[in-house]
């Protein structure tokens, strides 16, 4: 099942099920409580269900508006409570990042094979943008790069609802300057998309087989073209998962970016009016234009 959230031609929030190609079937149910894609989630989890059979049973029997794709405007799926990060996941971007460091054995290189996975705070919802809606360069940093991920969004006992595509924006000459700078380098306006709908887990049969995708458009032209699999994850999603709930209390929704296996060169830098577009299998394009904040 794919879930969004979308803004109807009145400009109120809605939520959908993505049935054929381009129709959006409208579920939002404001007279059960269900106006968004959160209190879908809340009320599955509340009633012990997974979320297609929460969704087919309060919807089943129902007439529901549909609407057409080019009708609407999406906007991030759900509303995360908090992001988390997952850093280093991938042999390429333990190597880009190791390569900037002389000493043998750098934090890098260290924390791919430790024990401990890289885990940081990542955003809130009201940092996070969804598909259409421009994502954040932040105008101190010269080299800010999209970091195309699988993102897994799960409830407060680490259940996961589903999958969608993550740009963990990040501002790389901020990090590299000092690894002090790293929630600076991660965490400002507009510095996560999601999107462009939840894939729930039925729909997801491997999730290390999904193949993600990423090109930066500058005006006409492709600037930058890259593919991963994340079948190249170092960490499997349950020890991620395990890794942001140790010793931590989880709100309702969590969302997990699994980390970046692309990896953009400086000549491709982003800069205000491109557009980021990052696809993976089965989990459709999200695409933002970068705006300076
Ligand atoms: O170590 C810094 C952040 C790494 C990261 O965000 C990633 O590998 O995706
Ligand atoms: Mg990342």
């Amino acid at each position: 099942m794919r879930l969004l959230q979308f803004y109807a031609p009145d400009s109120s929030l809605r939520v959908g099920l993505l049935a054929e190609a381009s129709t959006i079937v409208d579920i939002t149910l404001p007279e059960q409580g269900l106006d968004d894609l959160n209190s879908y989630c809340r009320q599955a989890l509340a009633a012990g269900k997974d979320l297609p059979a929460f969704v087919n049973n309060v919807t089943g029997g129902r007439t529901l508006p549909r609407w057409n794709l080019a009708q609407v405007r999406l906007t991030v799926p759900f509303f995360p409570d908090e992001v988390w990060g997952c850093g280093v996941t991938y042999m390429k971007s333990m190597e880009f990042r190791a390569k900037e460091l002389a000493e043998p054995q750098n934090i890098y290189e260290r924390v791919y094979t430790a024990a401990r996975p890289e885990i940081f705070f990542k955003a809130t919802a009201a940092r996070c943008v969804g598909p259409g809606e421009p994502i954040g360069k932040r105008a101190d940093s010269r080299f800010t790069a999209p970091e195309p991920e699988l993102a897994v969004l799960v409830g407060p006992e680490g259940q996961v609802l589903g999958y969608t595509l993550a740009n963990d924006v990040s501002a790389w000459d901020i990090e590299r300057e000092n690894a002090l700078y790293l929630p600076q380098s991660k965490i400002y306006a507009r510095c996560c998309a999601l999107g462009p709908y939840l894939v729930t887990p039925e729909e997801v049969p491997d999730p290390y087989g999904i193949v993600i995708a990423c090109r930066i458009w500058r005006k006409e032209s492709m600037i930058f073209s890259g593919e991963t699999s994340t079948g190249n994850l170092k960490r499997k999603i349950p020890e991620l998962i395990a890794a942001v709930r140790r010793a931590n209390i989880l709100p309702p929704l969590t969302a997990i970016l699994t980390g970046t296996g692309i990896i953009v060169p400086e000549e491709a830098a982003l800069a205000a009016g491109d557009v980021v577009e990052i696809s993976g299998s089965g989990l459709g394009t999200l695409q933002n234009m970068v705006e300076e904040v």
